[in-house]
């Protein structure tokens, strides 16, 4: 039996909300998301799995230039792995530290209190690695390039970031630098190139965090 070609374009009605429910949910997303601290105290309770997999498939409905979806996470949950990764990102993180950053940017660092040592990265239960995807190998080997895979890839972290704050969980992004060991320790090919670190779980019971305060409106927008 033929089937039917998919249609190109179908109708898209997405619930049109009262303007009163409208501003709630908007109010209600923002206090929610103006609670989202990056965390770095972390307890060793593990993360059901289930929901890690919903994180990265909030992540996945990001927009990204020609729908390419140029991203692929790694879900570490190995202990062995983790250490792996710890121990390569701090041997990268002691020559930052000790002098690879300027002194403005280690000044800039320091009412987070943040060093070369990385013990969440042992403790914490999940770690994700985003890699980007610059290009495609294509089943002949030749390369297809995808379109602003920055953009694309930094959106869809903002979602997974929101996705595991609306879960009860706490995130850091973290960015050792530079990335590269994260494609031999899992096995990555070339075509995908470390992005961002994401740290996934819950937070230890005196977990502290930086006292620091977010912009306000003002200082963030212009309305014309
Ligand atoms: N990657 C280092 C340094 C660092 C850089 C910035 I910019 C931060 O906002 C925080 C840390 C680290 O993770 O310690």
């Amino acid at each position: 039996m033929e089937h039917a070609p998919s249609p190109k374009f179908v109708g898209y009605r997405p619930a049109r909300l009262s303007p009163a429910e409208s501003a709630t949910r908007a109010k209600d997303f923002f206090a929610l998301m103006d609670g989202r601290r990056s965390v770095r105290h972390f307890s060793n309770e593990p993360v059901a799995m289930e929901m890690i997999d919903d994180l990265i498939r909030a992540a996945s409905t990001a927009p990204s230039g020609a729908h390419k979806q140029p991203w692929t996470f790694c879900v570490v949950t190995a202990p062995a792995l983790k250490h792996a990764i710890r121990e390569a990102a701090e041997e990268e993180e002691r020559t930052s530290y000790g002098g690879r950053m300027s002194p403005e940017w280690l000044e800039d660092l320091a009412p987070l209190g943040t060093d070369w040592r990385k013990e969440f990265l042992d403790v914490a239960p999940c770690l994700i690695v985003v890699f980007k995807r610059p290009y495609e190998v294509m089943p002949d080997g030749s390369k297809r390039k995808n379109y602003y895979v920055e953009e694309s890839v930094g959106i869809a972290c903002g979602f997974l970031l929101a996705a595991a704050r609306n879960a009860g969980l706490v995130t850091l992004t973290h960015t050792p630098s530079p990335m590269g060991f994260l494609n031999e320790l899992l096995e990555r090919p070339d075509n995908e190139k470390p992005y961002i670190l994401l740290v996934v779980g819950y937070p230890k019971d005196d977990c502290m965090i930086p006292n620091i305060r977010k912009k306000a409106l003002s200082d963030i927008a212009s309305f014309l």
